[in-house]
């Protein structure tokens, strides 16, 4: 392939010092995304990118199946408000899911809320809701071009009727009403020199809590709490099923641990009229504790206090110390309770994750004595409804061959059966082809770690399939079996396997196996992550060539340090929006959150683990007759979650190195969208867009072909 890369400036004068150790960072002028210099670095590399993406031979195919397979009926799981329902809804092909209310589960449905109304191009989608208890106002949030910021506007639900009330400058906000429908909870950033659309690098420090009193001006909003001596701390207030209390939960970080303090609304004679004389019940970080419900001054909180799986337990505020509490439900020996909810006053829902799949399950709330088992497939639960005062609850089903199966339960009933409501249909597609299997393979250090395999049923293991394998490892997060309809296409038309690892630092087993790939152990992630393209291997689903890796965000990360590592081991690598700067990624928008996953170059101990493994500090020209796989690295102008520097500053690196280097024939190429973020509320035309081009990029680097 004939690609002459961009030859921006180097800059060597910009050296750091890292407890001693001088770094290099010539590209450190990418940092800033509004100089001159910077956008014509940026249209250069989507200048190269972009012709190769159109030559690619398969793309306007992949893009009309895309289509095709992408127009069909979505819905969510209904949710009752009070004597409506409502859902959301996406006919196919709308870039937007709508809003639609209904009177009854089976009646007439009307558009409510529709934000494809609100751009041209689909770009500005709903971020947050929130229903006064009276079901009598909505709260709602509104982002643009999929930055983190948000506007929150409000509507009086009978018509509706837009109310003038806005709130802005809020980010990774709570939204909660007070009982008496007087005003919201909300959380804001201080105001900010320069930009605040999304396409600026400013770190968010000092977000605050706020009352906004509906009908008043967002200048008049009480600040309820702050905390000037901890600038990172971030906080969520949520109001009690019952709305006498307010609890406050406060992050330091993205670790799954909080502190929980509470004010009692009832307590406060004059009202919501400034800081709240909050009670603190857990001053301090050492573990997590989710609010699930209250019967007056007892509540119950889902906690991984000394139970790594979480559990269930009982505190009561007139009994608050430590040993009153009462463990109502156990952790469990294998599985993970990732979360419970409150239903029909008298039950728990709760919901495991045993071995990467989901389990639902019914519990008395009071006892908490197992009830029942909710059954599902193998699969995961994508949506859930059914509050405390409701008595029915709605679950939707999905899976990598399933689009997805509401489900509905009534629990008024004497016989608690679960009935399909809506199941989707695609006629195009034979799913009875095609089958998913976990293995179980063995890493590095003999730590076996799950995997999910998607494939045409009764392929040959000669090793010649293309492998598409994902991963994340991070951030307690797991990924569980979903619908995707990229993924479908891979394995139909272009003969591929999927593949998905369920690496350590992710949430898979509890925090033990999310401790396992963070801070000093993050290599783990690594080593799982090469061990899982290498059993692809051995077990003869792949080859090298024919191996792609994927991952966006911290599995961009992933994706890049793999690379590194091992550029022998993989033909094709695609990084979306990924962490590639590890030294630096704090000192940007919410990067400083992330230092209780990587740790923080600041502190020599984690700079000696950062600059092992950073993406941007690890490039080389690998040995003879070794070459870097074809890469693609994607990241877009509003994504204020992972800044595009990180993937700016990295390909200018590895084609500086890599790129320049003759034996370097698969090409290095990244794509810079506009208008467009880290991923949440991508409209559906950018989603095609942007799959298609990924899936070209492939077929074109590793010659498939597709398959009718
Ligand atoms: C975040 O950065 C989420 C940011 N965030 C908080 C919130 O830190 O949205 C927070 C605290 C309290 C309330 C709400 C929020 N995340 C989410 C990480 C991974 C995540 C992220 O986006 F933990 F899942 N990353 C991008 C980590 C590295 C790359």
């Amino acid at each position: 392939m004939d690609l002459r890369y961009p030859e921006p400036e180097r800059d060597p004068s910009r050296v750091d010092d890292y407890h001693g150790i001088k770094v290099p960072d010539p590209y450190a002028w990418l940092e800033d995304p509004n100089s001159e210099q910077t956008k014509a670095f940026v249209e250069d590399q989507n200048k190269l990118t972009m012709p190769f993406l159109e030559k690619c031979r398969i793309r306007n195919r992949l893009k009309e199946r895309m289509t095709e397979l992408y127009d069909y009926p979505k819905y969510s799981c209904p949710c009752r408000k009070g004597k409506r329902y409502f859902y959301f809804h996406n006919s196919g092909l709308q870039n937007q899911y709508v809003l639609y209310v209904q009177d009854s589960l089976h009646g007439e449905a009307r558009a409510f809320l529709d934000p494809n109304k609100l751009s041209e191009d689909g770009t500005v989608a709903l971020k947050i809701l929130a229903f006064s208890d009276d079901n009598e106002y909505l709260a709602y949030g509104l982002s643009k071009s999929g930055s983190d910021w948000v506007t929150i506007k409000i509507l009086k639900v009978e018509g509706p009727e837009e109310l003038p009330d806005t709130l802005e400058k809020v980010k990774f906000s709570c939204l909660s009403w007070t009982h008496d429908g007087k005003g919201v909870f909300y959380n804001r950033y201080p105001e900010q020199e320069g930009s605040m659309d999304g396409t600026e690098t400013t770190s968010s420090l000092h977000q605050k809590l706020y009352y906004h009193v509906l009908g008043t001006d967002q200048s008049e909003d009480i600040l309820c709490a702050e905390f000037p001596d901890n600038p990172k701390w971030m906080s969520g207030a949520q109001v009690s099923d019952d709305g006498r209390y307010v609890g406050l939960s406060i992050h330091d970080g993205c670790q799954p641990k909080n502190q929980f303090w509470y004010c009692d609304l009832h307590q406060l004679p004059n009202g919501i009229i400034g800081l709240l004389p909050w009670v603190k019940l857990i001053d301090n970080f050492d573990a997590k504790y989710t609010y699930i419900t209250n019967e007056g001054s007892l509540f119950w909180f889902r906690t991984n206090l000394d139970a790594p799986r979480y559990r269930v337990l009982n505190i009561d505020l007139e009994q608050p110390a430590p040993s009153q509490w009462k463990h109502l439900i156990p952790q469990h020996q294998k599985d993970v309770l990732d979360w419970a909810t409150c239903v029909n006053y008298k039950y728990l829902v709760l919901n495991y994750l045993k071995d990467v799949k989901d389990i639902l399950q019914l519990y008395d709330l009071t006892t908490g004595t197992f009830l029942k088992d909710l059954p599902l497939d193998v699969g995961s639960i994508a949506g859930y409804s059914g509050r405390k005062k409701n008595t029915e609850i709605f679950y939707s089903f999905t899976s990598y061959l399933t689009p997805g199966i509401i489900y509905h339960c009534d629990l008024t009933e004497e016989i608690l059966e679960p009935k399909i409501f809506r199941e989707v249909a695609i006629k195009e597609f034979n799913f009875s082809e095609y089958q998913t299997a976990q293995v179980f393979y063995p890493t590095k250090d003999g730590t076996k770690i799950p995997m999910f395999i998607v494939h045409k049923k009764g392929i040959k293991r000669d090793g010649s399939h293309p492998v598409f394998l994902h991963g994340y490892g991070g951030f307690n997060n797991s990924l569980t079996p979903y619908y995707d309809i990229a993924y479908l296409i891979f394995v139909r038309h272009l003969g591929g396997i999927l593949a998905v690892a369920n690496i350590r630092g992710g949430g898979e087993y509890g925090e033990t196996w999310h401790q396992a790939g963070i801070l000093g152990n993050k290599q783990n992630c690594f080593d799982d992550f090469q061990c899982a393209a290498q059993y692809l291997i051995q077990e003869g689903f792949t080859c090298q060539e024919k191996l792609t890796i994927n991952g966006g965000s911290n599995g961009g990360l992933l994706v890049g340090a793999c690379v590194n590592q091992r550029p022998d081991l993989f033909g094709c690598a695609v990084a979306e929006v990924g962490v590639m700067d590890m030294l630096k990624f704090h000192k940007f928008t919410i990067g400083h959150a992330w230092t209780t996953d990587y740790g923080c170059s600041d502190t020599k101990e984690q700079f000696d683990w950062l600059i092992k493994y950073s993406p941007l500090h690890n490039i080389k020209v690998p040995e003879a007759g070794v070459q870097y796989p074809a890469m693609l690295l994607l990241t877009a102008d509003h994504d204020d979650r992972v800044v595009p520097l990180h993937s700016l500053k990295y390909i200018a690196t590895i084609q500086h190195i890599v790129g320049r280097s003759p034996s370097q024939k698969n090409p290095l190429l990244i794509r810079i969208d506009t208008k467009s973020g880290h991923g949440a509320g991508k409209p559906t035309t950018k989603m095609i867009e942007e799959e298609s081009d990924i899936y070209a990029f492939i077929a074109e680097t590793l010659q498939l072909d597709w398959v009718q």
